[in-house]
């Protein structure tokens, strides 16, 4: 167990210790607690929420939808309260996260194709506003831990100047769970930080969902839940690639012959248990009555590297629903109808305006925002406010061969990978994305990437427009396109009208200056404003000129002269 670590009271009171300086009973901490609450009067009707974002969990990696993985927490937490059965996020982590944070959809921010890039001086488009601005300016204190993957080239980019008070984490994620490193190709470096700075002196090689689910609980400890509303995002690496995890966590499941698969259960499990824990802080330091908690995937799962979406069609990085139909649940005392499943559609951008309202935020016009606030149809089972959802417009990936205007009835190049959902209907032109529905990977002498027991169907090959009855046809076997031309005329219209709203894409090359060994070995900003640059020139001009001979200030300047490019 994730708690026996150390004995539980000797965890928690080891964070009290460190924020009072001396070490207070469990009974002394509630009593203060309680103090602190009538001191500053009533508590706030605004709730405390924390958003849990989980990376590449598949539809079929949680207990309560027939999982082998065992995941006792999410499925209690998932039954009390309400599981999100139509739930949709995007196919990849930038596009999720950065729909998360605006409430916009990507034809909307510029960020309609693949991921940001390690390399790349791109990050989520600065005037955006973000959720956590919005809970700031409504009073919230406002926290992240874990992954970001919005950008990094410059200062303004990062988190805490995207509206967090505090940042513990990664700028990438999906690096070594416990040294904290990423390579991107050949470009290795530090990435784990506390606020701007990498965080060496916090780091003690500990495994990220451990790490970070301490990191929270001492937020938790060190704020008062009574005194100001508090906003955690909490963004784990977990269960993404590399498969890594404590030895301990493998041994519930020996049966599992294929490794990989064994190695994900086990980092799920973890999960599950990181999960417990910042539970029971949350009620330990009195938030829990007053909290909101969202749990989601960030995306489908990767049967290559152990996740499942069985029976759903397609995997991460796809427009099938294995890429976008996902792991989705509330959890929350404040919620009306407990214990029920929400069928209505709910999309990743809703929680912007779901979570600001809740939290008696303001949503103004000029924010165009294309999620919905979804509160009432998941609390109180009312009609959702969405009918449909743009998966996606990427106009630059073009790579459907038999795509043309004349597929798309002269009113869609259905070379275009795109994908919108209408009601029951799913439209998709282009390229999809590996299509295979791909059981669960569980049989004994069976390499995983062999594929050969996988589902396909040959008369896929060579389309470029799909259409499903997803109500009818969750798996997506039976595509209607040719039986229903007349829906598809009018989802292609949809799908063009949509796109005289897109902005231009923003997928810049990449820039060899973000190389961490050109900042001290560290992946962080590495685009200078004028102010900074002029200050960086008079520190390199003082110390080198006056410390280092003629040779060694020649490489140095070089490498200055490689970085202003
Ligand atoms: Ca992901």
């Amino acid at each position: 167990m994730f708690i026996s670590w150390v004995p539980l009271s000797l965890f928690f009171g080891c964070i009290i210790s460190q924020t009072w300086g001396v070490q207070m009973s469990w009974e002394n901490w509630n009593a203060e607690l309680h103090n602190q609450g009538n001191e500053f009067g009533k508590s706030s009707s605004q709730p405390h929420i924390i958003f849990i974002l989980v990376d590449d969990q598949g539809f079929r990696d949680v207990g309560y939808h027939g999982s082998d993985i065992k995941t006792p927490t999410l499925d209690r937490l998932a039954a009390e309260g309400v599981k999100l059965e139509n739930y949709y996020v995007q196919p990849l982590c930038s596009p999720s996260r950065s729909q998360l944070m605006t409430g916009r959809y990507q034809i909307h921010t510029g960020l309609q194709h693949s991921v940001i890039r390690a390399a790349q001086p791109n990050c989520l488009p600065l005037e955006n506003v973000t959720l956590p601005q919005k809970l700031k300016n409504a009073g919230y204190s406002t926290h992240m831990v874990g992954k970001w993957h919005l950008g990094f080239y410059k200062r303004g980019c990062l988190p805490t100047q995207r509206g967090f008070d505090t940042f513990f984490g990664s700028l990438l994620g999906s690096g070594d769970y416990y040294s904290h490193y990423k390579c991107q190709g050949p470009m290795c470096g530090y990435d784990l930080y506390e606020g701007e700075e990498a965080a060496w002196e916090q780091d003690r090689g500990l495994y990220s969902t451990e790490m970070f689910t301490q990191k929270a609980v001492s937020i938790l400890a060190n704020h008062n839940p009574r005194k100001q509303p508090l906003f955690l995002y909490l963004a784990y690496q977990a269960v993404h690639s590399p498969l890594q995890v404590p030895a301990r966590y493998l041994e519930r499941y020996k049966g599992i012959p294929n490794p990989y698969r064994r190695k994900y259960a086990a980092m799920v499990s973890c999960l599950d248990e990181a999960i417990h824990n910042l539970t029971l802080a949350l009620k330990h330091y009195g938030y829990y009555d007053n909290t909101v908690i969202v749990y989601s995937s960030d995306n489908g799962g990767q049967p290559l590297a152990g996740g499942s979406n069985w029976p759903l069609r397609g995997s991460k990085a796809t427009y099938w629903e294995g890429g976008i139909r996902t792991v989705g649940f509330v959890h929350s005392p404040l919620l009306m109808n407990k214990g029920t499943k929400c069928r209505s559609l709910i999309h990743i951008t809703d929680w912007f305006p779901t979570l600001v309202t809740l939290g008696e935020g303001t949503l103004d016009e000029d924010l165009n925002l294309d999620g919905y606030d979804v509160w009432e149809t998941i609390s109180e089972g009312r009609p959702s406010p969405r009918h449909d959802i743009l998966h996606n417009i990427d106009p630059i990936y073009i790579k459907a061969k038999n795509g043309s205007w004349k597929a798309g009835y002269g009113l869609w190049n259905t070379a275009i990978q795109a994908a919108l959902r209408v009601g029951h209907w799913k439209l998709l032109t282009g390229v999809p994305g590996y299509s295979d529905w791909v059981p669960p990977q569980t049989f004994l002498n069976q390499r995983l990437t062999t594929r050969l027991h996988n589902e396909r169907v040959p008369w896929d090959r060579g389309k470029s427009i799909w259409l499903f009855n997803i109500t009818a046809d969750p798996y997506e076997r039976v595509d209607l396109s040719q039986r229903y031309p007349h829906i598809v005329k009018k989802m292609l219209m949809r799908l063009a009208q949509y796109n005289k709203t897109a902005v231009p894409v923003c997928y810049p090359t990449k820039d060899l200056r973000s190389n961490p060994q050109y900042n001290g070995g560290v992946w962080g900003p590495w685009h200078k404003d004028v102010r900074e640059q002029q200050e960086e020139d008079e520190m390199y001009n003082n110390l080198f000129t006056n410390h280092l001979g003629k040779k060694r200030w020649e490489k140095k300047t070089k490498n200055t002269k490689l970085r202003r490019g």
